[in-house]
Formats: C-alpha cells, sequence, structure tokens
C-alpha cells in the first residue's frame, strides 16, 4: 500500500549487540522477567514474516519495553507489571466474539493463529503521559480475526476487554477504572492495516506485563487504546463505552488520536521522551497521529480532531 515504509532491514539488524547481550541476560534471569508462559533460553522464535513497517526506527531495548510498562491491572507504578504480571495464566486462551457477527462465539488463539500469518511491525508507541518507545511487535492485522468472524453490515464500532481475573490481577482490587478495562474503535479505524493483533515482540512470544497472550496495537493512538490481554471483542451499532473516557472524558477522548496540538488539560502534548534516554534525554516534538498521518489522515477527513479528540 501506498506510503509503507521500506526496508529490508529487521530488527537485529538495528539492534546494537549490546542489547543482544541484555537480553540474554533477561531470558537466563529470574522469572519475573520471564518472556511469556514457556520462557526461559530454549524459548522458539515465531519466526514472523518481516515486512517493511518501521524501517529506520530504532527499537528500545527488550529490557526497557519489558520493565517500564502500564498494565493497572498489575498496579500502577511502571515496574508493578514486570514484577507481578507473571501471574496471569495465559494458556489456553480464547477471545468471545460476539455482537454483529456471523460466526459469534469463543475463538480458541491456537486456532486463530493457524489462519493468520505472524508478521513483525516496528511501531512507534507513545503515551498519553508523554513518553515514547519503539517496539519490534509481532502480530497479524485484526481485520483478518474479524473477516473469521464475519462482520455484518449493521456494525459501526468494535468494543475490546482485557480479563479480569482478581485472583491473578492484584491491580484490579483497587478502584482506579471500572473494571475490566475496555477499549473501542471505529470500525474503518479497526479495519485499517496498521492495526494489529499483537502476540509477540523481539521476535519472542508476548511479555505477561506487554499483554500476554495477545493485545491490540493502534500505532497512531495514544497508548491506552492498544488494549491488553483480550478476552472479548464485540461488534456494536454505537460507540462503546471506553475505561479512560469513563474515568475522565475531557482527558481522554473516544479517538485519542496523537495530536501535538490538542494539550491533556493538566499538561501540554507538543513534547516526548524515548523511554532510555537517559535522565537527560532530550525532549522531541510530538508527531501528528504519532507520525501515521501518511496512512490515516484519510479517516478523519472533515473532523474537527479538537472536539473529537
Ligand atoms: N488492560 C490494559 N491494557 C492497557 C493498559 C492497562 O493498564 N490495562 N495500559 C495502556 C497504556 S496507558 C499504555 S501506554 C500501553 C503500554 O503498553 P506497554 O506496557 O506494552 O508498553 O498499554 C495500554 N493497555
Ligand atoms: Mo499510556
Amino acid at each position: 500500500m501506498a506510503g509503507r515504509y521500506k526496508s529490508d532491514l529487521k530488527w537485529s539488524d538495528v539492534t546494537p549487540k549490546a542489547d543482544w547481550i541484555n537480553r540474554r541476560q533477561l531470558m537466563a534471569g529470574s522469572g519475573a522477567l520471564a518472556l511469556g508462559s514457556t520462557a526461559g533460553p530454549a524459548v522458539a522464535s515465531l519466526g514472523a514474516q518481516k515486512t517493511d513497517w518501521g524501517a529506520g526506527l530504532e527499537p528500545n531495548t527488550v529490557e526497557e519495553i519489558t520493565t517500564y510498562n502500564n498494565y493497572y491491572e498489575f498496579g500502577t507504578d511502571k515496574g508493578d507489571p514486570a514484577m507481578h504480571a507473571h501471574a496471569l495464566t495465559t494458556e489456553p486462551w480464547s477471545i468471545e466474539i460476539d455482537g454483529l457477527v456471523d460466526q459469534p462465539g469463543s475463538y480458541g488463539l491456537e486456532d486463530i493463529l493457524k489462519s493468520v500469518t505472524l508478521e513483525e511491525r516496528i511501531y512507534r508507541l507513545r503515551c498519553v503521559e508523554r513518553w515514547s518507545m519503539v517496539v519490534p511487535w509481532v502480530g497479524f492485522e485484526l481485520a483478518d480475526l474479524l473477516a473469521m468472524a464475519g462482520v455484518q453490515p449493521s456494525a459501526k464500532y468494535v468494543a475490546f476487554e482485557t480479563a479480569l481475573r482478581p485472583d491473578e490481577m492484584p491491580g484490579v482490587s483497587y478502584p482506579i477504572i471500572d473494571w475490566p478495562y475496555k477499549e473501542g474503535l471505529r470500525l474503518d479505524e479497526a479495519m485499517h492495516p496498521l492495526t494489529i493483533m499483537a502476540t509477540g515482540l523481539y521476535d519472542e512470544p508476548m511479555p505477561n506485563q506487554n499483554g500476554a497472550p495477545i493485545r491490540l496495537v493502534v500505532p497512531w493512538k495514544y497508548g491506552y487504546k492498544s488494549i491488553k490481554s483480550v478476552v472479548r471483542i464485540s461488534l456494536v451499532e454505537e460507540q462503546p463505552p471506553t475505561a479512560w473516557n469513563n474515568y475522565s472524558a475531557n482527558e481522554y477522548g473516544f479517538y485519542s488520536n496523537v495530536n501535538p496540538d490538542r494539550d491533556h488539560p493538566r499538561w501540554s502534548q507538543k513534547y516526548e521522551r524515548r523511554v532510555g534516554g537517559g535522565l537527560f534525554a532530550k525532549q522531541e516534538p510530538t508527531l501528528f497521529m504519532n507520525g501515521y498521518a501518511d496512512e490515516v489522515g484519510s479517516l478523519y477527513a472533515g473532523m474537527d480532531l479538537i472536539e473529537n479528540h
């Protein structure tokens, strides 16, 4: 498609050797940082197809990506998910697909994975809190999963829900948001080829703290739209309620497209800081649509993006 970034580079070609060493230490190391439930030095590579997405972007290290997280079900500190998310049971896993679809039902992750092609997608991730990263995700297009279920013409939006497991998620005993974590997209956003369901990163199964075994990734929106550990996908006619919008609608809009011109009521969104750059990392200008405006700008033609923030 037009606007794809062109390159033959894979993350392993552009990741400095020090990161490899980091990563090997990590994998040989503590269970808290284990990569997925079968983690350990013998974990098989996912063998994801390399793609053109993300050429020229240098990924953050696996250590940065797996130790600086937002996953409030496991605590609100950036280090909490790495400490606690190992308790999440990720096998077996299924996603309930319901609402306006031809084939509603429970879709086993194993079965889903038999009928999709895993690709590596190196994407920028921009959190509404102003930090950013670059992550080499492994996943497949959400459109492929929606096609399996058969979207009916009356469907206009897609709603997502994270697992709610009080026994495994220490964070849900605090009523920070109205659990389970919920998100939503307009159908055309969900069908866009940039929108993926990710099952891994750095060519390994998804670490629990990053949303194992399967999470949404929508790179042109603030990170909170990219809901983790998805157990339900509903095709609906009306704009669905979402966790952060319910919490504070003026701060967190339904669209949440990255936009340097629409400040958060409590801080400017003009700049961001890349995780891993050290205490004195310089700020960089926030990119409109997180740098993906060429691909997705047309989805919002004619819309007031301040009002529809
Ligand atoms: N279920 C769930 N999904 C979630 C979150 C969360 O707290 N719970 N945090 C969101 C936020 S605010 C961000 S920035 C990203 C962070 O993804 P990462 O930890 O893989 O970098 O996950 C998003 N998905
Ligand atoms: Mo975030």
